[in-house]
């Protein structure tokens, strides 16, 4: 077993080249069979698979020095929480360098999102406010806003999206406007794949004194970013899309926002003196991180972060945008299937929504999972918006690191066979 070397300095991380073969030899659970076929995974949208260096993290934390964080004095737990606090490092560098107390780790992009709308949303949104979301957006980043909404009697406006998948900002001006206190919205849609101009949203909302949440769930493991030259006030995403463990989300906030903001949770860990009256908050990011926290996989989330730092993100977009042009073009040949999204691949990620238009789109994800091709299909907990495209829910091949085109060529072959199957056989 390899023994992740925590205190690695993030400068020192190699920069070496971009092999698919190579890749994929880091992934164990590439070599399983499903249904007698070698398993082709595009499902990475939902959740990416895990390199051999992250699977061994969390064994050595748990062999080598299992110990609760930021208490103890002894050294399992200051070798514990210097691995955790290496991560929270690592994950600051990732997004485009950071303080280290701007990262405040939750569970997932969804509690991210919660925390703001509940924390900072209820402390700075009132009757009148306008909060503006997007049509595109994910379960995760619409609710909260809509309860927000009706808690407050904020009113809450929406960005529509054009018949091409894409934001039309035709009326930005309106819908963002001086009564709006927050933009909400995500940098790439896990359904069509569009690439918001999010750089421009948020110059136009903080132009009206607007803050900005960017959603970057699917953003973070695909493309290269640096939140302090988009000048987002909130970015969020989740670890187990970028080859991290599951149970591990970061919220990135501006100092003096997190610093403004109250916490959610109570307890332990995030206070300075407590009294049988009272009690004070933690210095960040400590305030926002109550209780005993994911220890284990925040620890292995380091080694994810380094694997893709090691690839390049810049390399990794260009991987992704020859894997996605490929598969839109072979798609584009079965005069059945409907693409949704963008046509332009260099305007969307790795993701492809498609319906047959014979087949329902559960059906035909059992029919490649019986060839041993596992895509998602259903409504992406994205249901206005699927509403919005006119089907009840779509198909989705979603790509990643060590995809190739030959699995691509796998995919149409199996969508080939289905039809053969469901409607001329
Ligand atoms: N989308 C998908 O298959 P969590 O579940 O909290 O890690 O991520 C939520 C989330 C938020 N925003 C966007 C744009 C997302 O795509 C997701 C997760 C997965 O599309 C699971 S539904």
């Amino acid at each position: 077993m390899k023994v992740i070397d925590h205190k690695q300095p993030v400068s020192q991380v190699d920069n070496s080249l971009f092999s698919t073969d190579s890749i994929k030899k880091d992934f164990p659970i590439l070599e399983r069979k499903i249904n007698g076929h070698k398993l082709v995974y595009l499902d990475n949208a939902a959740t990416t698979q895990k390199p051999q260096s992250v699977i061994d993290a969390i064994s050595s934390y748990y062999t080598g020095f299992n110990a609760n964080v930021h208490r103890g004095l002894h050294t399992l737990a200051e070798e514990a929480t210097s691995a955790m606090e290496r991560t929270r490092e690592k994950t600051a560098a990732f997004i485009g360098g950071v303080k280290m107390e701007e990262i405040i780790f939750t569970r997932n992009a969804t509690e991210s999102i919660n925390m703001v709308a509940t924390s900072w949303g209820k402390k700075n949104i009132k009757q009148g406010d306008r909060i503006v979301i997007t049509q595109m957006e994910h379960h995760a980043n619409l609710v909260p806003w809509i309860m927000l909404a009706k808690e407050t009697g904020a009113e809450l406006g929406y960005i529509p999206i054009d018949k091409n998948g894409y934001l039309d900002l035709s009326d930005i001006n309106k819908i963002i406007n001086p009564q709006t206190k927050v933009v909400a919205l995500t940098h790439m849609s896990n359904v069509l794949g569009t690439i918001n101009p999010v750089e421009e949203i948020i110059e136009l909302a903080h132009k009206n004194n607007a803050y900005v949440l960017v959603d970057g769930a699917q953003s973070a493991p695909h493309l290269p970013i640096n939140v302090k030259a988009l000048d987002a006030d909130f970015y969020v995403f989740s670890a187990h899309k970028m080859l991290g463990p599951t149970g591990v989300g970061v919220l990135y906030a501006k100092e003096e926002i997190l610093n403004d903001m109250e916490p959610v949770i109570f307890g332990g860990e995030m206070i300075s003196h407590v009294t049988f009256e009272n009690a004070d908050w933690a210095e960040l990011p400590m305030k926002h991180e109550a209780g005993t926290p994911n220890i284990a996989d925040i620890v292995a989330f380091a080694p994810a972060l380094d694997y893709l730092t090691n690839i390049g993100m810049d390399k990794i977009r260009q991987h992704e945008i020859e894997i996605t042009s490929y598969g839109m073009e072979e798609l584009k040949k079965l005069d059945y299937i409907r693409i949704f999204g963008p046509d332009n691949p260099l305007d969307r990620g790795g993701v492809i929504s498609f319906v047959d238009n014979k087949i329902h789109p559960h059906d035909l994800a059992q029919f490649l999972d019986s060839k041993g091709v596992a895509i998602r299909a259903g409504h992406h907990c994205a249901q206005p918006l699927v509403k919005l495209l006119g089907v009840p829910s779509t198909a989705r091949a979603s790509f990643y690191i060590y995809n190739t085109k030959d699995e691509v060529d796998k995919l149409v072959e199996a969508l080939k066979e289905a039809r053969r199957y469901f409607v001329n056989g």
